[in-house]
């Protein structure tokens, strides 16, 4: 028996629940709530000793790590193949997950919080409280230490965010250019495109799909084609997307156009 243990709107939760529903995998649900911290419970600590969402239980054993997860899942179930038969795509493919989970996974943690609701929850907690969390956390104690807990991250830590997310999208189009698509691997849909669907979806969600708009059409046509895929319907659970849960401050496509914008002026500049 499958569980995943995750929360609605974590990116990571849903790139293994994109797999799970292209698989076609019965799983239970295992939802923890963020804004409680059960993540940071002894209990859980004791299966993800990152103390982060998501971790899957296959019976009792615990896979954590969502990149990890995805080639368990790869693994074990092998009816339906997602990383490629060729050994040279699939080094590809594998090249792209790495890239993934260094640069952009962490790059858009700073418009989610700066953008999406979570500095509101920190605003609200006394200082005392803020540090203990901070100190609980046994993976990401220096990322809560780079922004204050109630303006958040300053500019020059949001445009940096900006030129790692423009660097993912450039990266995108050339596979779509050098594998000549519709998906990042060619004509196959694979991990690759699951591993950075939820991280692209986010950025749309916060309304800095200006990021790529004008320069790079192709990621649009790939994003449309992916979250309509019947797996992403199913994934994007009620509360997945900032926007549903924060409908006062995130806005949706588009909607930090301003940001984005003063983000192009300054590169003309330097
Ligand atoms: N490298 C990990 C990252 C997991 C991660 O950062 N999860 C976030 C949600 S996407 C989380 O649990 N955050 C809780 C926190 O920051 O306290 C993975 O890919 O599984």
């Amino acid at each position: 028996m499958l569980t995943l243990y995750h929360f609605p709107q974590s990116t990571c939760s849903i790139k293994v629940r994109l797999l799970l529903a292209e698989k076609k995998l019965d799983w239970q649900d295992n939802m923890l709530v963020s804004s409680e911290h059960h993540h940071l419970t002894d209990w859980y600590l004791k299966l993800n000793p990152n103390g982060v969402v998501p971790t899957l239980m296959d019976d009792d054993l615990p896979v954590f790590e969502s990149t990890a997860i995805l080639e368990y899942l790869e693994d074990k179930y092998t009816d339906t193949n997602f990383r490629l038969s060729n050994s040279y795509m699939r080094s590809q493919m594998r090249a792209f997950l790495i890239f993934v989970d260094v640069w952009p996974t962490p790059a858009v943690r700073t418009p989610s919080f700066q953008f999406g609701g979570l500095l509101r929850k920190f605003t609200a907690m006394t200082d005392e409280k803020f540090k203990s969390l901070v100190k609980k956390r046994p993976l990401k104690a220096e990322f809560y230490h780079s922004f204050d807990k109630n303006t958040g991250f300053s500019d020059a830590q949001i445009f940096t965010s900006f030129d790692v997310i423009s660097r993912t999208i450039k990266r995108m189009d050339e596979m779509l250019q050098k594998f000549e698509g519709p998906w990042l691997m060619g004509a196959e849909y694979s991990l690759a495109d699951m591993a950075v669907l939820p991280l692209i979806d986010r950025i749309q969600d916060l309304g800095l799909d200006g990021l790529w708009q004008d320069a790079y059409p192709s990621i649009s046509h790939w994003l449309i084609r992916a979250q309509q895929r019947p797996s992403s319907l199913k994934s994007y659970i009620i509360g997945s997307r900032l926007s549903e849960q924060f409908p006062d401050i995130v806005g949706g496509a588009g909607s930090l156009s301003d940001w984005t914008d003063t983000y192009f002026e300054r590169k003309l500049q330097v």
